[in-house]
């Protein structure tokens, strides 16, 4: 199998945390060069990455791709053993997933304070404020997300947590984790989990790349190699 992901995607680095906590290691990893000119829907209809391409088709949506992991290797699947637990685990990976991840996706074009509408941030700011609200009420206080064992619930927090903290504040906006007290705490431990350190590393590594322009140059040379291929 084969997952299309880009280091600082946070959708891609959920799934490469589940392959890693599950121990997968059929699957490698690319980035197409068609992502970065627009033409990934020639692959897969959505055009967005994470994607795994398996035996006769693809899976695109994070969440479908975790989902149809955990029912490829049912014993080592990472949501929970009853059918409570699994519920909590869907539900933090949603608010992650829905609340966060997305809204504040949505609000980074805002990011350019040339450009900024006040009042298009304001939209998404509230409602990432919100949403972390939720998952301060929702998040357990043992040692993972959910009880005491890693779940899928880690693997889409970790990625949302980490884009949190790194690009909220570049909208002028304060970290929204700081104003919590169950995420914070568990955001101090859960980046000592060996599975979650390895993401937040790529993740880093690809906001490094993204600011100081060595995304631009690889992104340009694997465009200008697929031109002249053609
Ligand atoms: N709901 C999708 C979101 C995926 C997504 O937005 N991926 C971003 C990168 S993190 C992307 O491919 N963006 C390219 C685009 O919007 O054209 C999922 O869970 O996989």
């Amino acid at each position: 199998m084969k997952l299309y992901t880009g280091d600082l995607s946070p959708y891609s680095a959920k799934v490469r945390m589940q392959i890693y906590a599950m121990g997968i290691d059929d699957i490698t990893f690319e980035l197409p060069a068609s992502f970065f000119m627009g033409k990934l829907s020639e692959v897969s209809p959505i055009g967005r990455i994470p994607v795994l391409e398996i035996a006769g088709g693809i899976i695109p949506e994070s969440e479908v791709i975790a989902e149809y992991l955990d029912d490829l290797y049912p014993d080592r699947a990472l949501l929970g053993d009853s059918p409570e637990v699994r519920a909590q685990v869907r539900l933090i990976s949603r608010i992650a997933d829905i609340y966060l991840m997305n809204n504040i996706f949505m609000s980074l074009p805002q990011m350019n304070r040339k450009t900024r509408i006040d009042a298009v941030l304001d939209v998404f700011v509230k409602q990432i404020t919100r949403g972390m609200g939720a998952l301060e009420r929702h998040i357990g206080d043992g040692s993972f997300a959910v009880g005491e064992h890693l779940t899928r619930a880690d693997c889409t927090l970790v990625p949302a947590l980490f884009l949190c903290e790194k690009s909220v504040p570049r909208l002028d906006v304060d970290n929204p984790i700081l104003a919590t007290t169950k995420v914070a705490n568990y955001w101090k431990r859960i980046s000592q989990n060996e599975f979650a350190a390895k993401v937040i590393d790529e993740m880093d590594r690809g906001l490094t790349a993204r600011l100081d322009g060595t995304e631009r140059k690889q992104v340009e040379a694997a465009i200008a190699k697929t031109k002249s291929s053609d």
